[in-house]
């Protein structure tokens, strides 16, 4: 068996990998990633699309915001259609100046492959068998296989950014873990297209047929979502039946500018709030999926990987540099504060806009009040508005 050495071995090159790859290299401190997957798989996910400004100040620490910053759409509003009408929430307004950005994951992933590639920094993909061990111990390990061969990487931390279905959480010893679940009885049935947006802001529906999303890539790129029940697949779902779907639930302008094309993706996402108490065992550090799951309304998951990772930084930061392991401490209550933070943000927005079949006429009637209060209240707008942009990094401290 071959083994290499590094300080930080981190699981997973998705965002929360790559992204923690990219500060720790800021920060000087060697780091090894072993992926499951090839880079054109990773590439080929098409998931969150929307960044806070917290996660854009990360890609830049990190040195991979240029193209976010050149090709990102800045958004200040969205638009909240209920009962066939539109209403916009002014966030940039609301808030005092705070927008986000329409930037896909795939463009994220991809630059922060790039800027990887171009420091020569090592990552391992099509890892298989990926283990960890001796978290417990001040000499934890990861072994996996490549090309019929076992390797070790012997380190100092482990990163479990492996995702839902990651080695990580699942190699945490069962009686120290919590997990806290819902799964919704329905998913998102996504489709991508080269179509120009039907609106230049977000439109999230609230339709007696189930939500909506109309959301966006760039100025000829859209992405749609249909709330659909768990037991559909995307086969069943013809280009033109999930187009015709979507004017159902759109209201009569959106009709008309709605341009439709055929889907260069499409698949079901299920829904699910899910976390992990706590984020840390010994050495490995849990961030991102691995950790906990939101569902996708209000776009937080991406978002909350991205903070994650800084205070992972942050506290190998203050272990390497200052000797002081407070934040290693800290760091899964410093987590999971903002973690809870964001799922009960998205399981309220996702409880207010889609249908619930078994909550009858009157749960309707309940969210349109809702809906109607909040787009007439400044007080409600207000507190849809500062959950939707994020905390900032060092909230209530
Ligand atoms: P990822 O992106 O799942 O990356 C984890 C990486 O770990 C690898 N891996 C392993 N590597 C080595 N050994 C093992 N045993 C491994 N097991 C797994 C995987 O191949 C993968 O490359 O987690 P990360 O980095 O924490 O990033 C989190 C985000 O991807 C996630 O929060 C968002 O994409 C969530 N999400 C969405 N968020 C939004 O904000 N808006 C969205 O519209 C949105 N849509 C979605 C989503 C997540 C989805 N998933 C997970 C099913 C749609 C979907 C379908
Ligand atoms: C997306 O563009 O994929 C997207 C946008 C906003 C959400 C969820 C997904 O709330």
């Amino acid at each position: 068996m071959s083994t290499t050495r590094t300080q930080v071995a981190i699981v997973g090159a998705g965002p929360s990998g790559l992204l923690l790859g990219q500060l720790l290299f800021k920060a000087g401190i060697d780091a090894v990633i072993v992926e499951r997957q090839s880079p054109a798989h990773v590439l080929s996910r098409i998931r969150a699309g929307v960044l806070e400004q917290v996660t854009m100040d990360l890609l830049d620490e990190a040195g991979v915001g240029q193209r976010m910053h050149r090709e990102g759409l800045i958004h200040g509003g969205f638009d909240l259609l209920f009962k066939g009408a539109r209403h916009r929430i002014d966030m940039n307004q609301l808030t005092r100046g705070k927008n986000v950005v329409v930037y896909g994951q795939t463009e994220v992933t991809r630059d922060l492959m790039d800027a990887r590639q171009a420091q020569g920094l090592p990552t391992v993909y099509e890892a298989d068998k990926v283990q960890v061990h001796d978290f417990d111990s001040a000499k934890p390990r990861v072994t996996y296989e490549k090309d019929g061969q076992t390797h070790a990487i012997a380190c100092d931390f482990i990163a479990g950014c492996d995702g839902f279905h990651g080695v990580c959480r699942a190699s945490a010893p069962p009686s120290a873990v919590k997990e806290y679940e819902k799964v919704y009885p329905f998913g998102w049935l996504g489709v991508l297209s080269d179509t120009p947006p039907v609106h230049h802001e977000l439109i999230y529906v609230n339709s007696t047929r189930g939500f909506a999303l109309c959301s966006q890539r760039s100025a000829t790129r859209s992405r749609y979502y249909l709330q659909v029940p768990t037991t559909d697949t995307a086969a069943q779902w013809s280009d033109e039946a999930f187009w015709a779907e979507l004017r159902l639930r759109l209201d009569p302008e959106a009709c008309a500018h709605l341009v439709t094309g055929p889907s260069i993706e499409k698949s079901i996402a299920p829904l699910r709030s899910f976390v992990t108490e706590p984020m840390r065992f010994g050495r490995l550090f849990l961030a991102g999926d691995a950790a906990h799951i939101v569902p996708p309304t209000g776009a937080k998951g991406l978002n909350l990987a991205a903070t994650d990772v800084k205070y992972l930084q942050a506290a190998f930061i203050e272990f390497y540099a200052e000797h002081s392991q407070a934040g290693i401490h800290a760091y899964s209550e410093r987590c999971l504060r903002r973690v809870w933070r964001a799922e009960r943000f998205s399981w309220w927005f996702t409880s207010l806009m889609h249908h619930f079949p078994e909550n009858g006429e009157i749960g309707q009637k309940f969210q349109d009040a809702e809906l109607d209060y909040l787009v007439h209240s400044e007080a409600g707008s207000l507190s849809l508005a500062e959950n939707y942009v994020g905390l900032p990094l060092n909230f209530g401290e």
